[in-house]
């Protein structure tokens, strides 16, 4: 394989999906070397086939708003690969969600799923919805008419959405109620569901807590922990809520947490009713952090500022896709940061990352530190499967051993000559590895 020849094809045939190619780039340039010193990969053409969809359906959701007038979003669900399992991915609504958006994250995903060691394949869907500002019967309308075209490619052995951005347990089950009422079947056919019908304990809370977890680990390998740490989070959705949960659970301190409005530096820490009341500002559908400090006086809000400039031993970002750049990362470095941990899907950029590599920062991709939600899917899949649930700590105790086998893998995979661990490196060829034997066992299709 040549990956530039690999990435000339994908870029005529799809030259605007710059997401996309920034995704599959990253990973073949991983996993180039091992792909070579297998030849069997080559003569079935395993790079070729990972990086086109196995389909894509595109649909249009009309819905009327409340002022009685006719709107339409543009959705899709990509189902990217399903050699180890069924799709399984989350749905995102956001204005900015185009094809290349849900490619990229399909793609993530398809590699995430195989390092959870769990029997899922990689999906992502969405639509360009805002929901911001939007009414709560609006919400409900448009779950109800996206379900209506994408219930007809899902399936709880077929594909298995789930929640992504601005797509949390209230979507979820306006979505799930529209799918019963369709196929009159009550099954896991989606994964993000309330306790009482069908939902996982722990599901809100996974992929935080397993950043954290993640987080835990990298530092054992340089003999630290999370006690007394300074820790910056950006985002305060679903998952910037887990993590500062945990992180603040294990002794550190979040001092600083941002929207796309600007960041708030909060001195005494984000914890206790703080915590709290960061969900309460996710279900307010407003698209701001400032009030935080309108209602905490220990904070201050930095207007239209990114919150990496804030000096922290770990950094995690939990917001959206390239939210730290070249500067942000130099501005990590300068103040000393010792972790960068990623909670939300690629937000580094690609200048960043080659400033982190070479740097001293321990840094770990998306889909190996943030697949504990997805990990969690997968059980709330099983306990479907047997129609038991399991408690709390149960849950939990499963993540955690997932989240330590996730690092063991990188490390496996990634462990530099001179004793440093590459886990870009580690998580994209202990991914790779697995799909690509099950597409060879599997033969051309
Ligand atoms: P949410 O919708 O719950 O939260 C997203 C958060 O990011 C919100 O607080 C949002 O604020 C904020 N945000 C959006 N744009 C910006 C910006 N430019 N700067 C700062 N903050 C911003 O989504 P999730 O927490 O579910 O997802 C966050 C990330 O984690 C995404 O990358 C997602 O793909 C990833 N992820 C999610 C998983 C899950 O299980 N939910 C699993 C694994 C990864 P606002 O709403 O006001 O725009
Ligand atoms: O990016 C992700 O891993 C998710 N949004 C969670 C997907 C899922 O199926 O739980």
């Amino acid at each position: 394989m040549k990956v530039s020849e690999i990435m000339n094809g994908l870029i005529a045939r799809t030259p605007n999906e710059l997401e996309y190619h920034q995704a599959v780039k990253e990973v073949l340039e991983s996993i180039e070397e091992v792909y070579n010193d297998h030849p069997q990969f080559e003569r079935a053409g395993i790079a070729e086939r990972l990086v086109e969809p196995d389909r894509v359906l595109m649909f249009k959701v009309p819905w009327i708003d409340d002022k009685g007038k006719v709107q339409v979003n543009r959705a899709y669900r990509v189902q990217f690969n399903n050699a180890i399992g069924p799709y399984k991915g989350g749905i995102r609504f956001h204005p900015n969600v185009t094809l290349s958006t849900l490619k990229f994250l399909g793609f993530e995903q398809t590699f995430k799923n195989s390092l959870t060691s769990l029997a899922m394949g990689g999906a992502k869907g969405g639509a360009d919805f805002n929901p911001k500002g939007k009414s709560d019967i609006e919400i409900m309308r448009f779950c109800q008419a996206f379900m209506l075209e994408l219930h007809k490619i899902i399936g709880p052995e077929m594909d298995v959405p789930a929640g992504d951005i601005g797509v949390g347990a209230r979507e979820i089950g306006y979505m799930y109620g529209m799918y019963k009422k369709l196929t009159h079947q009550h099954e896991g056919v989606l994964t993000g569901k309330g306790v009482n019908w069908g939902g996982s304990l722990i599901r809100p809370e996974a992929t935080g807590f397993g950043v954290v977890y993640f987080t835990s680990e990298m530092l054992k390998t340089i003999g630290q922990n999370l006690e007394g740490k300074r820790v910056v989070v950006s985002g305060f959705g679903n998952v910037a809520w887990g993590a500062v949960k945990k992180a603040t659970e294990l002794g550190a301190k979040v001092i600083a947490l941002s929207g796309p409005d600007g960041y708030i530096y909060d001195k005494d820490g984000v914890s206790g009713d703080k915590i709290d009341y960061m969900t309460e500002l996710r279900l307010s559908n407003n698209d701001v952090i400032q009030p935080y400090a309108d209602t905490f006086p220990s904070a201050i809000f930095h207007a239209g500022k990114r919150p990496w400039e804030v000096p922290c031993d770990i950094a995690l970002p939990c917001a959206i896709q390239n939210e730290i750049n070249e500067d942000d990362v130099m501005n990590l470095v300068k103040n000393n940061c010792i972790c960068l941990c990623e909670g939300a899907n690629m937000p580094c950029t690609p200048g960043a990352i080659k400033i982190i590599q070479e740097s001293k920062l321990l840094y770990s991709p998306g889909k190996a530190s943030n697949a504990g939600g997805v990990a969690t899917s997968g059980l709330e899949m099983a306990q479907n499967a047997m129609k038991l649930t399991w408690g709390k700590d149960e849950v939990d105790k499963r993540l955690h051993e997932i989240m330590v086998d996730i690092h063991s893998a990188c490390v496996k995979y990634g462990k530099n000559s001179n004793g440093s661990i590459d886990y870009v490196k580690g998580a994209n060829v202990a991914g790779f590895l697995k799909v690509a034997y099950a597409m060879l066992d599997q033969g051309i299709v």
